[in-house]
């Protein structure tokens, strides 16, 4: 057989609405899956997340074959080095014409992928990735003559745009957006739902054991391996979630609880950014269940808000201002991450929970990893691109289109505020108004000085003053600013000396 087209499919590109496969003769075609070290190992990835993404990539090219395509698939034991070396390897043995692949979720591979022709000695096509709602080109006209890029007109476009809980031109209920409906703190006033566990099969039983023997000082506890690696699976998922989690996503979606490291929220993304679930069949489901009277407005129209806004705006924020979005540091955060980052050894119950859920299973929620991780990194002034490559390595769902806007714009604020109108910077009565956290903290929420007060309060303020000139431009930090000047000098340097001593400990937290 002399397959003349071959298309490489990345382990975050397994989608049959890949822009490629799509046009593919079967006969006619190549399919390249490689699993290889250096994406295995670029940063120090959960091993659930390496484990996912090879077992789901050994099912898709099983379902490629089903289909009639030719596939090459390399294992990690095959030893090769990346996808470079995977390409040349499988365009030499099926002597191939060109090569076809969907342009990457990072820019650090599209570089490499652009040199790739002058090596490889075929023509390269880099296809647009049709599998996003607003391509990059959509997010260039709809940046290009704006000031400020704000989230909500975006995502009122989109709305229009996709049709998505409209009522003759107008949003659903009168209002674009319900987040204020949103905000419940958790005390534990519902059962929170136990969610199916999937049944591993022998491939990924396989796949398991092939990561732990070869990434062994990686995070993640395989033992608790709970993925879906199949779109049949990752559906199921999804309908689970509409069923069972759904009607009450709206009114936790905020919260932090001792007893769930989910709550309510869907546990999706790690299977939408790597083709097991379609964006937009996601938000038409939901849509579906909120028409039939499943669900609230504002859990629907919450739920929609992320993927069909925040995902797609993240995106298009990331290649709108890289390369040079990856180097910015406005608040100059250079404090080395502590060790119990990796480890989760800290006495600060809120952190130590988000952390080892994060390092054992890959998985935090939103408000765990902006205002319980990100927080404590925003006001402890940890360095932008250690907290940035944890955030890239530790979590399932996370490649740099996605991680990066989110880290180093949303919860770091070191684009300077190009991704949010103020940081998202809180104390430590934040978190305990959300969560239920606090009773068991060795720490008092309500103190902001001494041995027993909690570290989120004296950061808070020293995160205040120290940045004091930049936040003073900002009109929605004038009463927070007033207020802690208006406070007596003495009262302010107390705070400020035990701030200082709290980050000079800040290993022993
Ligand atoms: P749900 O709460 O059920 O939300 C539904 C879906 O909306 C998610 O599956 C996701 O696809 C989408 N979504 C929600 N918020 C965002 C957002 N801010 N940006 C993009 N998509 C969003 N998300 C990632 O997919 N990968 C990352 O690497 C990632 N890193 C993050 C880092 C930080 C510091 C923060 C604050 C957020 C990050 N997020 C990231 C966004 C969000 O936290 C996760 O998408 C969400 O927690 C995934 O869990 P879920 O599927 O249960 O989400
Ligand atoms: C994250 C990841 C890992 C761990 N391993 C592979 C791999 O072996 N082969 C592959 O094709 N893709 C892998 N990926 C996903 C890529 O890193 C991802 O495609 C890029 O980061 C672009 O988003
Ligand atoms: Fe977190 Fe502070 Fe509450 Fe402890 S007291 S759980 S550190 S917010």
């Amino acid at each position: 057989m002399s397959g003349n087209t071959a298309i490489l499919v990345l382990g975050d590109q397994l989608s049959w609405c890949h822009p490629a496969l799509q046009q593919a003769d079967p006969e006619e075609t190549v399919v390249i899956l490689a699993e290889v070290r250096e994406e295995a190992s670029y940063v120090r990835h959960n091993r659930h997340k390496i484990a996912l993404l090879f077992s789901a990539m050994r099912h898709f090219a099983l379902a490629l074959a089903e289909r009639g395509f030719q596939v090459e698939y390399y294992r990690f034991e095959d030893g090769l080095p990346s996808l470079l070396a995977a390409c040349e390897r499988a365009l030499a043995q099926w002597q191939c014409e060109r090569l076809l692949i969907c342009e990457p979720g990072e820019y650090r591979l599209l570089e490499q992928m652009t040199g790739w022709a002058e090596v490889s000695g075929v023509p390269v096509e880099i296809l647009t990735d049709s599998r996003f709602l607003s391509s990059r080109q959509d997010f260039s006209d709809w940046a290009s003559g704006r000031k400020q890029l704000r989230m909500e007109y975006f995502y009122r476009d989109m709305r229009k745009r996709y049709g998505l809980l409209m009522d003759a031109g107008q949003p659903e209920g009168g209002k674009w957006n319900y987040d204020a409906d949103n905000r419940t703190g958790w005390r534990s006033q519902c059962d929170v739902p136990a969610r199916p566990q999937p049944v591993l099969d022998e491939v990924t039983r396989e796949v398991i054991e092939c990561v732990a023997a070869h990434f062994p000082d990686h995070p993640g506890d395989l033992s608790t391996f709970r993925w879906a690696v199949t779109h049949e699976a990752a559906q199921g998922e999804l309908d689970w979630f509409c069923e069972h989690a759904l009607p009450a996503f709206g009114t936790y979606q905020d919260a932090l609880a001792e007893e769930s490291p989910w709550l309510f929220h869907g546990l999706i993304s790690m299977y939408l950014n790597c083709g097991l679930l379609e964006p937009l069949a996601v938000c038409e489901q939901v849509e579906a269940a909120y028409r039939r009277g499943h669900c609230s407005l504002s859990a629907a129209e919450g739920f929609i808000r992320q993927v069909l806004g925040w995902r797609e705006y993240v995106r298009g924020l990331y290649w709108h201002h890289m390369p040079d979005y990856r180097e910015r540091n406005a608040l100059s955060a250079e404090r080395p991450l502590p060790e119990w980052f990796w480890t989760g050894n800290t006495e600060m119950r809120c952190l130590s929970q988000a952390l080892r859920q994060s390092l054992d299973l890959g998985y935090a929620h939103h408000i765990q990893r902006l205002m319980v991780i990100g927080n404590f990194a925003l006001l402890a002034g940890l360095s932008v691109s250690e907290v940035c490559d944890w955030y890239l390595g530790v979590y399932l769902d996370a490649y740099e289109w996605v991680e990066l806007p989110n880290t180093l714009g949303m919860a770091l604020f070191a684009d300077g505020g190009i991704m949010a109108s103020k940081p998202y910077a809180a104390s430590g009565k934040y978190i305990q108004k959300q969560g239920n956290h606090c009773k068991s903290c060795r720490y008092d929420p309500k103190r902001v000085t001494g041995e027993d007060a909690c570290p989120y309060n004296s950061l808070y303020w020293h995160f205040i003053n120290r940045h004091n000139a930049l936040l003073s431009q900002n009109p929605r930090m004038g009463l927070i600013l007033g207020g802690w000047r208006k406070r007596g000098d003495d009262d302010r340097e107390a705070v400020l000396r035990w701030a200082d001593r709290t980050l000079e400990r800040i290993e022993t937290l």
